[in-house]
C-alpha cells in the first residue's frame, strides 16, 4: 500500500458541514508579535509512580472561574480547575486508580425528577469514560452506567472511586477521558470537562518519534453565554451560541517549531458538537495513528478529519519560516498558530511503525444500524428526535413492562440492543439517513473496529477507529471482532446532544 493511496483514504472520510480549517501565512510583523507570546500551554501531566504500576490520582469536579485571554471570565464545570483536565499517562499493565470528588452543587430538583430518559437531566452528576481504551466496561472500571451524584447538601462533596486495569497488551497511543452519564454528557463536555489519557509504549520507542517533541493538542469546545455554559434544559439551549474552541485551555495559543524540526502532535477533539478538518498550509501532515491505534507507516496528507471524540497522532515537520494558522469550526475561528522560526534542524520521519495489521477474517454475521434525526418534531421539549433504527432497535415504550423508549442509566431494565459474541467477526453498516446538516459520529465503547468502506466505496487500506463520522445521507462499513471483555457497554452518536437525547444503544458483549 502506497502512501498516495492512503491519502485518498483519509480524504474520503466525512467532514462536517461548516467545520473547516485553513492554513494562512501571516505578515512578518505578525511573526514578530507572536514570537513574544506566551509559550504553548500543556496540561499538567500525572504519570504512573515509578516501579508501582499504579497511577493513583484525584480528580475534583467543581465550578471554576477563570480568565481566558481573548475569551473573558468564564465559570464552568472542570476537572481540577483546568480545561482540559490533567493529562494522565500510563503504560500497558498499569492500573489507573482515580478518586473522583464531586464538588458540584445539588442537582436541580425539577431536572432530577424527569420522566423521560432522553430529556437531559442531572447536570451535576457524572461518571468516568476512558474513551477508546480496551478495558473492562463493568464494575469500577470504564462503566458508564455508574452515577457519581453530588451531595444533596450545598457545600458538601461526595467521593467515588474508579479502578481501570490497563491490559499488558494494550496498544500505546492517545486516548482521553470524559464524563458519560446519560443526560448530562453534552452539557458537561461543553463546560470543558475532558482530559487526555496517554498509553505509553512501543510507538514511543521508534527513534524518530522518541526524538520528536511530544505535544498534546486538546481541543475543547465551549458554548458560552455571558461567561457560563447553559444546561441543556431545552432543545435549543445551544442554538445560536457560537462555539469557543480552546487548545489546551487557551484561545489560539502559539506553538513554535524550527524549520526541519519534527514534532509529534496528539490531537484530541474533546468537543461535543463540532468536527474539525485539520490542515496547515505549507505543511504536509504525517498521520501515525488514528484513535490510538498506530499505523503500519506514516501517511502523508494535506488534511485530516477529526470527528467529535476522535484523535489523530501527527508528525509535523517545520517548513519555511513564517506564521501559519490552524482554524476550525468555521473559517474565522483559529485553533492555534504555528510559528516556524529559529536554527534549521534536520530531523527525519520513520519509514515503518509498530502498527496494528489492517485485516480481519471474513465476517460470519452482519448488522445494519440507521441513525435518524426527526428534526421536524421539536414542538415539544425533547420528543425522541434522535433514534437508532435497524437491527437491534429499541422497541416502542411499554410502561406496563417498565420500559420507556430507551433503557439505561438509572433504569435497571434488562434490555439490550446489540448482543455481540467475543471472537466472532461481524460486518456492520451504519447509515446516516438524516438531512445534510446532521453529522453523526458513531462511537463504540470497549472495542475498536476496522473501517473498510465509506458510502460503499472500499478503502484502499482499512483504518481502525473507535469513533468515525457517518456522512450525511451516507454510510460507513466496518468489521468488528470484540475481544477479552464481557458485559454491558454502549454505542452512540458522539454529537453528544444527539446522544443525550436518545441516539444511544446498549451493547452486551458475551462469551
Ligand atoms: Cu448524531
Amino acid at each position: 500500500m502506497t502512501s498516495l493511496a492512503r491519502r485518498g483514504v483519509l480524504k474520503c472520510l466525512p467532514v462536517a458541514a461548516g467545520a473547516v480549517m485553513t492554513g494562512l501565512a501571516a505578515s512578518p510583523r505578525a511573526v514578530a508579535r507572536q514570537e513574544t507570546a506566551a509559550s504553548f500551554p500543556q496540561p499538567e501531566i500525572r504519570g504512573t509512580a515509578p516501579d508501582t504500576g499504579r497511577l493513583e490520582t484525584r480528580l475534583t469536579v467543581g465550578f471554576t472561574e477563570r480568565m481566558i485571554p481573548g475569551v473573558g471570565t468564564v465559570t464552568t464545570r472542570t476537572y481540577e480547575g483546568t480545561i482540559p483536565g490533567p493529562t494522565l499517562r500510563v503504560r500497558p499493565g498499569d492500573s489507573l486508580e482515580i478518586t473522583h470528588v464531586n464538588a458540584l452543587p445539588p442537582n436541580d430538583a425539577a431536572a432530577a425528577a424527569h420522566q423521560d430518559m432522553n430529556l437531559p437531566h442531572h447536570f451535576n452528576t457524572f461518571n468516568l469514560h476512558t474513551h477508546g481504551m480496551h478495558v473492562d466496561p463493568t464494575g469500577e472500571s470504564d462503566n458508564i452506567y455508574r452515577v457519581f451524584e453530588p451531595s444533596d447538601t450545598a457545600g458538601k462533596t461526595t467521593t467515588h472511586r474508579s479502578a481501570v486495569d490497563v491490559p499488558p497488551d494494550h496498544p500505546a497511543g492517545t486516548f482521553w477521558y470524559h464524563p458519560h452519564h446519560h443526560g448530562s454528557t453534552a452539557t458537561q463536555l461543553l463546560n470543558g470537562m475532558g482530559g487526555v489519557l496517554v498509553v505509553e509504549g512501543d510507538v514511543d520507542e521508534v527513534p524518530e518519534i522518541a526524538a520528536a517533541k511530544d505535544v498534546v493538542v486538546c481541543i475543547n469546545e465551549l458554548k458560552l453565554a455571558d461567561g457560563r455554559v447553559p444546561d441543556l434544559t431545552s432543545h435549543g439551549a445551544y442554538e445560536g451560541i457560537v462555539s469557543t474552541f480552546l487548545v489546551n485551555g487557551a484561545k489560539n495559543p502559539v506553538l513554535t517549531i524550527a524549520p526541519g524540526e519534527v514534532q509529534r502532535w496528539r490531537v484530541v477533539n474533546a468537543g461535543a458538537i463540532t468536527a474539525h478538518f485539520l490542515s496547515l498550509r505549507g505543511h504536509e501532515l504525517y498521520q501515525i495513528a488514528c484513535d490510538g491505534i498506530t499505523f503500519m507507516e506514516p501517511v502523508a496528507s494535506t488534511g485530516v478529519t477529526l470527528p467529535m471524540g476522535g484523535r489523530v497522532d501527527l508528525l509535523v515537520r517545520g517548513g519555511e519560516p513564517g506564521t501559519y494558522k490552524l482554524s476550525g469550526g468555521g473559517p474565522s475561528q483559529t485553533l492555534l498558530t504555528l510559528v516556524v522560526t529559529g536554527e534549521p534542524r534536520e530531523m527525519s520521519l520513520p519509514a515503518r511503525l509498530p502498527g496494528r495489521p489492517t485485516s480481519l477474517p471474513e465476517p460470519t454475521r452482519s448488522r445494519t444500524l440507521i441513525f435518524r434525526s426527526y428534526e421536524n418534531v421539536f414542538s415539544g421539549a425533547f420528543p425522541n428526535a434522535y433514534r437508532i433504527l435497524g437491527d437491534g432497535e429499541t422497541p416502542p415504550a411499554d410502561p406496563a413492562a417498565g420500559r420507556r423508549d430507551l433503557a439505561w442509566g438509572r433504569m435497571a431494565v434488562d434490555f439490550v440492543n446489540q448482543r455481540v459474541r467475543l471472537g466472532e467477526v461481524e460486518e456492520w453498516t451504519v447509515v446516516n439517513d438524516s438531512h445534510a446538516h446532521s453529522h453523526h459520529p458513531f462511537h463504540l465503547h470497549t472495542n475498536h473496529f476496522l473501517v473498510t468502506a465509506v458510502d460503499n466505496r472500499r478503502l484502499a487500506t482499512p483504518v481502525w477507529h473507535d469513533t468515525v463520522g457517518i456522512p450525511p445521507n451516507g454510510s460507513v462499513t466496518f468489521r468488528l471482532r470484540a475481544e477479552d471483555f464481557t458485559g454491558r457497554s454502549m454505542l452512540h452518536c458522539h454529537q453528544l446532544q444527539h446522544g443525550d437525547e436518545g441516539m444511544m444503544q446498549i451493547v452486551d458483549y458475551v462469551s
